[in-house]
């Protein structure tokens, strides 16, 4: 029932060529579909359904849209009384609307984010196929990115960050597994990491100056993948934000680098711990933020919060 994981990230960017050439060769995905007007679909070799990323050229590098998967084609009808009743409304659009989707339910978040539910999307299959796999693609290219793992969504101000996070439990079921608390007695959630599988998140939210995407991030097995993966991106000048460390929030293993257009994204290793609904809540206080943002120095890094598309 309801919200299964992430789907597809949509996103503008610069230089369609470019980013193709990014994505495929060095993180690894693969074109599974193109448009005549040069939008590019792209996968995962461990991701089975059609697409992950939709790449739009454009004159802007901006963050357009999430989508996230729901179980079951009836969810979208029962998601959609249940996000009315919160106040927000809805639009069902007609199979085919979203790129090889069955129908779908398009709506802004209450932090203003557009976001989308879909049941169905086209079949593809694992580059490794389903019957005796390989572990991997022997021919997979760069860093052999596995999946599409989350996003991180920057709102305006804790105030949407708190609302935004009830509505996903309230609404959509999910947990809360961390949260950053700030203000007098911590009352304010700077941001925080909400999970509908068992991993430590499926989605997050971080307090900033304005709505957009702080950066979406690719499965890898683990650190010695994360340091392959640095290395992949240093032999092909990729710009890199923060270098292979832990995070102490989910306990991810991590490296944080950017697109050819500016977008952020991260590589995410490790599968932190068994999420469970009943799992305490973890709290970081204000004066263990950077603690939890990057476990190792626990320093501050200006940039990597002022920064998004
Ligand atoms: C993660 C993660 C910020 C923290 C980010 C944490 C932007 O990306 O995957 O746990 O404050
Ligand atoms: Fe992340």
């Amino acid at each position: 029932m309801g919200i299964m994981r992430i789907g597809h990230v949509d996103l503008n960017v610069l230089n369609i060529e470019e980013s193709r050439n990014y994505y495929v060769n060095i993180m690894g995905l693969t074109v599974t579909r193109e448009d005549a007007d040069g939008t590019l679909y792209l996968k995962c070799w461990d991701e089975w359904d059609k697409y992950s990323l939709i790449l739009r050229p454009s004159e802007e590098a901006t963050f357009n849209r999430i989508a996230y998967k729901v179980r079951n084609d009836s969810d979208l009808d029962e998601l959609k009384i249940k996000i009315e009743n919160y106040g927000i409304s809805t639009q069902l659009l007609e199979a085919g609307v979203v790129a090889d989707c069955g129908r779908s339910l398009s709506f802004k978040l209450p932090s203003g984010h557009d976001f989308i539910l879909y049941a169905h999307k086209e079949f593809i299959g694992k580059d490794t196929g389903d019957t005796n796999p390989a572990p991997w693609p022997f021919e997979g290219k760069g860093i052999k990115a596995h999946w599409i793992d989350h996003a991180l969504m920057m709102c305006q101000g804790p105030e949407s960050v708190m609302e935004v996070t009830k509505f996903f439990i309230d609404v959509f079921d999910f947990t809360l597994t961390e949260q950053v608390c700030v203000g007098p007695e911590g009352s304010l959630q700077a941001a925080t990491w909400l999970a509908c599988s068992s991993t430590p998140h499926d989605i997050a939210f971080v307090a900033g100056p304005e709505v957009g995407m702080h950066h979406f991030a690719f499965f890898l097995d683990g650190w010695n993948d994360i340091l392959r993966a640095a290395d992949v991106m240093a032999m092909h000048d990729v710009k890199i934000d923060v270098t292979p460390q832990r995070h102490g929030i989910t306990r991810g293993e991590t490296i944080y680098f950017f697109d050819p257009s500016g977008h952020r994204l991260e590589t995410f290793a490790g599968l932190g711990y068994l999420a469970q609904p009943d799992m305490p809540v973890i709290t970081w206080t204000e004066d263990e933020l950077w603690r939890g943002i990057f476990y190792h120095t626990g320093v501050e890094n200006g940039a990597f919060t002022t920064a998004y598309t």
